[in-house]
């Protein structure tokens, strides 16, 4: 198959996968088991030599493949291969600009900080300290959902457009992650990021990827 896209339930592949399943093109999934750490393995660091998931490879004979390893980016490069998938509000439009800003806002800043929240022990040795900078990033974060939340409010349900775009679906991803982690006050104390993922939720293309991967929903 012509896509392939590297997977671990309920990662950074998910965004990524629900545009995927938005599209409803054949592709391949392939199950990164990280319990066994195969995203350190020889021949997936060969692939994504930051050894993370996700990772997507379009294949094509003529012109050699692309692979693309970040998950905002594959989104945006299935959006530009698929353009009929509406994965983004049109080119050029007020609306693109909107969700583009909002999808970068949520990888280069929420993502990252709920990265060092997860991954608190590559950055700090003592348990005093892991503790610290799970309290830091984990009130960071609590604001960053209540700009989230206070920006729907003035109008949603989605963050730009009449209809979802990947800036929604990496929101619900992203959301889901704080909830799991336990950032408290929670993600879904927020009226609207609440209404908002519930709403994600009902898609079908959510509802496929979250079945494909075997993983529940987050917000009830
Ligand atoms: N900015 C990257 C982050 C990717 C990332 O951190 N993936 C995590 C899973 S959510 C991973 O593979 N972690 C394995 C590791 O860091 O060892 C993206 O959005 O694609």
């Amino acid at each position: 198959m012509a896509l392939t896209l590297f997977f671990a339930p309920d990662n950074a592949s998910l965004a990524p996968h629900i545009a995927l399943r938005k599209i409803g093109t054949a592709f391949d999934l392939v199950a990164i088991d990280k319990s066994k750490n195969d995203q350190n393995s020889d021949w997936y660091a060969a692939l994504n030599p930051h050894q993370r998931v996700p990772t997507l490879v379009h294949r094509n004979p003529s012109t050699g493949d692309t692979i693309v390893r970040e998950s905002a980016a594959i989104c945006l490069y299935l959006n530009d291969q698929f353009p009929d998938a509406n994965l983004m509000p049109p080119a050029k439009s007020h609306d693109r600009a909107v969700a583009l800003d909002w999808l970068i806002y949520l990888t280069n800043t929420v993502q990252a900080d709920l990265m060092v929240w997860n991954y608190n022990y590559r950055y700090a040795e003592t348990e005093l300290h892991k503790a610290e900078l799970r309290r830091m990033t984990g009130a960071r974060l609590v604001q960053m959902f209540k700009t989230l939340d206070q920006y729907l409010s003035a109008g949603g349900p989605w963050i730009s457009g009449q209809s979802p775009s990947c800036a929604d679906y990496f929101l619900l991803m992203l959301a889901g992650w704080g909830e799991q982690f336990g950032i408290s006050p929670l993600p879904s104390s927020n009226a609207n990021i609440k209404r908002h993922a519930l709403a994600c939720q009902a898609l079908p293309e959510v509802q496929a990827a979250f079945d494909a991967e075997q993983i529940s929903f987050f917000f009830q």
